[in-house]
């Protein structure tokens, strides 16, 4: 899917160490201010503006709509209409907890959460108007994510205010990854960032950020229950499918026993685990068997490379993927392939997009971090998971590549990493 740099995804948590700082987002003493100031918002708003980063994932976007399926209920409830929550289909009033299957304890552990969310029925929910978008035109939902319920609740991009009252953010680690969207989220009289990236730049005025959350779609669950929806089976399609994607089907070293627990929460709902895995993995045209066959004849193996860990990398160019009629969005599993040799610790996969530009998606295994690598040729993304875009040949890019590959910590990439203070991170809306 979509533009990798998931930051989540396959990343580790381990060696990757978090930074700890003052700024490591959301655990930490001022977390519960965080949240708690993010529900006032949201309650008190008469209009709230949603964006996800650009081209989204399954993250992004699941989690964005999950939000907004939220909201809708909240709002549809506050005019009197069916319970809280509920929206008509999954009904029940809400508020109460039990109801949603799981008995107040839920899985979710220990990230709070669970339980607070009784308080929901006091509060004067808002009925506010709903919008929501990603910054790309043409505005067009990506193929794959195109089951996920809740394109009625989706807008173009120039249906955005000028300047929203409130607006949320989704798993964009940096305002420029909301594109054409970036000059609103400036404008917001509040914004409230929601993420997992390790290199959020915290441009919200409430930054509800946690690296060590395996997806957006964590934070957006928890959003949820603070704001004291109940769970509908819309709302956990969104979600569910934003912590396969960034779990990489639970396959990546974020999954947790919480990742379970909370796919479990989701799958209580009656949502079908296989429909949404064959929807995002398991089906692409015919075309794109020709298209990896071409791309992957011209894999190149550097065994020396990325500090003598091991290289491999491919490209997929605009022609490839004309020869085939394939839209961009086929290339984003390519590196799920070519990530497989053995001999390699780093896999990287060269993406020319529509405009001619490279869309760079790197992996690691372990030994190298490719995210201080992409963050520091512009991009973003998660030590074993990240990205950047690139203009100029691909034998440019990845000369580039490979000198900030060549270093381990500490080496020439170290001088572009951003500071704490949120410093430049993605400056060409890269990862
Ligand atoms: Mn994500």
């Amino acid at each position: 899917m979509t533009d990798d740099h998931p930051p989540a995804a396959g990343q580790s948590s381990g060696a990757d160490a978090r930074p700890p700082g003052p700024d490591a987002g959301v655990p930490g003493p001022d977390a519960e201010a965080e949240w708690s100031r993010a529900v006032k918002v949201l309650d008190g708003a008469t209009e709230i503006c949603l964006a996800c980063h650009v081209r989204p994932d399954g993250d992004a976007l699941g989690s964005m709509l999950a939000v907004a399926h939220a909201l809708r209920a909240r709002a549809t409830a506050a005019q009197g209409g069916t319970a809280q929550g509920g929206r008509a289909q999954d009904g029940t009033a809400q508020g109460s907890t039990a109801q949603d299957g799981t008995t107040g304890q839920d899985g979710t552990t220990g990230q709070d959460s669970t339980t607070g969310q009784d308080s929901a029925g006091e509060r004067p929910a808002a009925a506010a108007r709903v919008v929501a978008s990603f910054g790309d035109l043409p505005f067009e939902i990506p193929r794959i994510l195109r089951f996920l319920p809740g394109a009625d609740l989706l807008s173009p991009p120039d249906a955005f205010p000028e300047r929203p009252q409130v607006m949320v953010t989704f798993d964009a680690a940096s305002v420029d990854r909301l594109g054409i969207l970036q000059a609103r989220a400036c404008q917001a009289d509040e914004l409230i960032v929601l993420d997992h990236h390790a290199s959020n730049t915290r441009f919200g005025t409430v930054n509800l950020i946690d690296p060590t959350a395996a997806a957006t779609a964590v934070l957006a669950f928890d959003l949820i229950r603070r704001m004291g929806v109940e769970i509908s089976r819309d709302i956990a399609l969104g979600l569910y499918a934003g912590l396969v994607t960034d779990t990489g089907s639970f396959k990546y070293s974020t999954t947790s026993p919480q990742v379970h627990q909370l796919a479990a929460r989701l799958l209580q709902t009656g949502i079908e685990p296989g429909k949404v895995a064959h929807e995002l993995w398991d089906r692409s045209p015919f075309g794109f068997l020709g298209l990896l066959s071409t791309v992957l004849g011209r894999a190149q193996l550097e065994p020396a490379g990325a500090a003598g860990h091991g290289l491999v990398w491919a490209t997929v160019t605009r022609g490839d993927r004309a020869a085939h009629g394939l839209p961009f969005e086929v290339a984003e599993s390519v590196i799920d392939v070519v990530r497989r040799a053995d001999e390699a610790d780093v896999a990287v996969v060269l993406k020319e997009d529509d405009d001619g530009c490279w869309q760079v998606s790197a992996r690691s295994k372990g030994r190298a971090d490719v995210g201080r690598a992409c963050v520091a040729l512009g991009g973003g993304g998660h030590p074993l998971a990240a990205g950047f875009t690139a203009h100029g040949t691909a034998a440019e890019v990845m000369t580039a590549l490979r000198e900030q590959l060549a270093t381990g910590p500490g080496g020439p990439a170290a001088a572009g990493r951003p500071g704490a203070a949120g410093g430049p991170g993605a400056a060409d809306g890269g990862r």
